[in-house]
């Protein structure tokens, strides 16, 4: 039994400042405590850990609150909505933490009554309600992993991790209500748990902050289901061994790095080989840091060093809204287990795509020879969605064995691509997305089993966006991407092979256009700073405060010029609207929620003059500019 220590007002004090609850031995608080009247819960047996049972308010979308009503309007079947925040009891949210060792909680309003799942089954769509209290209702528990509100039993008596709290259709506007919906990490889903009581205080007592190598080995030592290692803010944590880190079944690493905050750092200073981290189990979540490794150097000579490495595609897997730079071999590798380099089994279905490589930033990751962002070996099959790739010797690669498989869709190649090989000789030489060949030098035969490159933009100034440099054993769909060409002297073609005859190949809707694409300029999260947006033809991207790498905000396929622009549900950030073809007007509320017709209709015609449909309402600006788009 970990002792236990009492954060009386001084210890609080000390935490404020430090923010370093694991070290001081009381984490997530479950202290008495006079302002909530908030008592002690059981200790779980876990190091340092006492579980929660603290009031806290919920910030989400566009800043607001996480509302149950004033107490008038609390009953059964009473909606749980968006309101903005004013710190009285209806968004005052007691978190009582499960003491089954799960770190799954309750959310309970100031009159006692739980938020759960509208009818009592958990599944996408569903509104949440208040209910009466029953701790054993599947529908009323929830799991927190500092910005997912993840929701509902799915057989295992624990909450999976497949199901989320969200606004509704990420409208803005007040009174918009939760509900359940699938879990894409996007800001409809993003919610903050800021104690009512003192700022350090975690909402289960899975979580540990961690500011330097020490804390972060004894973090995963310890770490569980539901454990949650947070890097402190503005920290760089640097390791100077080549152990490979392992990160266990259920367990979330994670920073903040979102709108104008860079996310704190893991270091991997040493050059030896082998990967900074692996995960071990299911489930696992890596999210919000930026990861460094040893080089930038282009040559052949360093040892090759991975960032994150799965292991087992089945495994489910998430690494979203990180950063990736300077490793020698691969940002994030997916890394099966078949290993014939000689045969094909084309009627094999490729494991599910449990492994997700989402929103992050990979750049500079450039030794020859290597130099992936992003590889799927030995019968991996990641899904590599809404990545931005900057300067990476190719943003994503894989190896020819016959089972290795990847979904590419909605990634960003920036035209920053300086990359060049041979001291700056052959700079078109390498390519952008790659499958390897089992032939000589990697080119000819067979090609892995099976890729789908669809919706990407690349506008890298190299002569191959992709090469398929073989033939996939199964199939190779190339379709809806968008090549951007910066000079019409430039050959920006693109090749690969397929088995061309039978069907086993598709390449649809590619556009290559010249130039880049048109930016307006808006607050599209909501943090009264401008932003820089772009519609490709495939996606939107952003580009935070004008100054980060261009972001995924919404897969739509929109350009820029079909658009217009204002805040018209005055959440602070900026919509985007058009016209649809039956004439109906489209929103998406702060440009990262689907289309929604909920609106007024009054039709405008492309080209004529920009009439706002509702007031705009804040900052904003739609001021098309024709300036060549910057690398970030
Ligand atoms: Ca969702
Ligand atoms: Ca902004
Ligand atoms: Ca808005």
């Amino acid at each position: 039994m970990a002792q236990r220590v009492r954060c009386g007002p001084a210890m609080r004090k000390l935490l404020l400042l430090a923010v370093m609850s694991t070290a001081l031995g009381c984490a997530a608080g479950a202290e008495p405590d006079a302002e909530d009247g908030t008592v002690d819960g059981e200790n779980t047996g876990q190091a340092t850990s006492a579980l929660v049972n603290a009031n806290f308010r919920v910030i989400g979308l566009g800043g607001k609150c996480v509302d149950v009503g004033g107490d008038a309007y609390q009953a059964v079947g009473s909606p749980v909505f968006m309101y903005p925040c004013n710190g009285t009891t209806a968004q005052r949210l007691r978190v009582v933490e499960h003491g089954d060792g799960t770190h799954d909680v309750s959310l309970r309003s100031n009159l006692g009554f739980c938020l759960g799942v509208q009818s009592g089954v958990v599944s996408a769509s569903r509104a949440i309600e208040l209910q009466a209290c029953d701790m054993s209702a599947p529908a009323q528990r929830f799991a927190l992993d500092g910005d997912s509100i993840m929701v509902g039993t799915q057989s295992s008596g624990r909450v999976a991790r497949d199901l989320v709290v969200e606004v509704n259709r990420g409208r803005g506007k007040n009174r918009t209500p939760l509900v359940v919906g699938l879990r894409d990490v996007d800001p409809s889903e993003d919610f903050r748990f800021e104690s009512t009581s003192f700022a350090a205080l975690f909402p289960t007592s899975g979580f540990r902050m961690i500011m330097s190598r020490g804390d972060l080995d004894s973090a995963l030592a310890a770490s569980h289901w539901g454990s949650v290692i947070e890097v402190a803010r503005d920290t760089t944590i640097r390791i100077d061994d080549a152990i490979e880190r392992e990160l266990r079944e259920g367990v979330t690493l994670r920073s903040n790095r979102k709108g104008l905050n860079p996310g704190s750092e893991i270091y991997r200073a040493n050059g030896e080989l082998g990967a900074a981290f692996v995960a071990v189990g299911n489930d696992v979540r890596v999210t919000g840091l930026r990861f460094r490794g040893p080089s930038t150097t282009e040559g052949d000579t360093a040892p090759k060093v991975i960032g994150i490495r799965g292991e087992d595609p089945a495994r489910r897997l998430l690494v979203d809204h990180n950063e990736f730079s300077a490793w020698t071999d691969t940002g994030v590798l997916l890394k099966g287990s078949y290993d014939s380099l000689e045969i094909c089994h084309e009627t094999l279905t490729p494991p599910p795509q449990n492994t997700r490589v989402v929103a992050n930033y990979f750049h500079d990751n450039v030794r020859d020879g290597a130099g992936y962002g992003v590889a799927s070996i030995r019968g991996g099959n990641p899904l590599i969605d809404g990545n931005t790739f900057q300067r990476n010797r190719h943003a994503i690669a894989a190896d020819a064995r016959g089972h290795t498989s990847y979904t590419a869709k909605f990634n960003l190649v920036t035209s920053g691509n300086s990359y060049c090989n041979w001291g700056g000789l052959n700079c078109n030489k390498e390519h952008d997305f790659d499958v390897h060949g089992n032939g000589e030098d990697g080119v000819g035969g067979m090609a892995g089993h099976s890729f789908e490159i669809r919706s990407n933009t690349f506008m890298s100034p190299r002569d191959r966006f992709i090469y398929v440099r073989g033939t996939p054993c199964n199939t190779v769909r190339v379709r809806d991407n968008v090549f951007f060409r910066v000079s019409p002297e430039q050959v920006r073609s693109w090749t690969f092979k397929s088995k061309a005859d039978d069907g086993h190949q598709e390449f649809l809707n590619n556009v290559t256009v010249d130039g880049h694409p048109s930016q307006v300029v808006g607050d599209f999260d909501g943090d009264g700073v401008q932003d820089d947006f772009m519609g490709t033809g495939t996606a939107w991207y952003y580009r935070a405060g004008r100054s980060t790498e261009w972001r995924l905000l919404n897969r739509s396929p929109e350009k820029t010029e079909q658009l217009t622009f204002g805040d018209f549900d005055a959440d602070g950030r900026t919509d985007v609207r058009m016209v649809d073809a039956q004439g109906r007007t489209q929103t998406s509320w702060g440009g990262s929620s689907p289309w929604d017709t909920s609106v007024r209709t009054i039709p405008w015609v492309p080209g004529g003059p920009i009439t706002p449909i509702e007031p705009a309402i804040g900052t904003f600006s739609a001021e098309l500019t024709r300036e060549p788009t910057h690398a970030p």
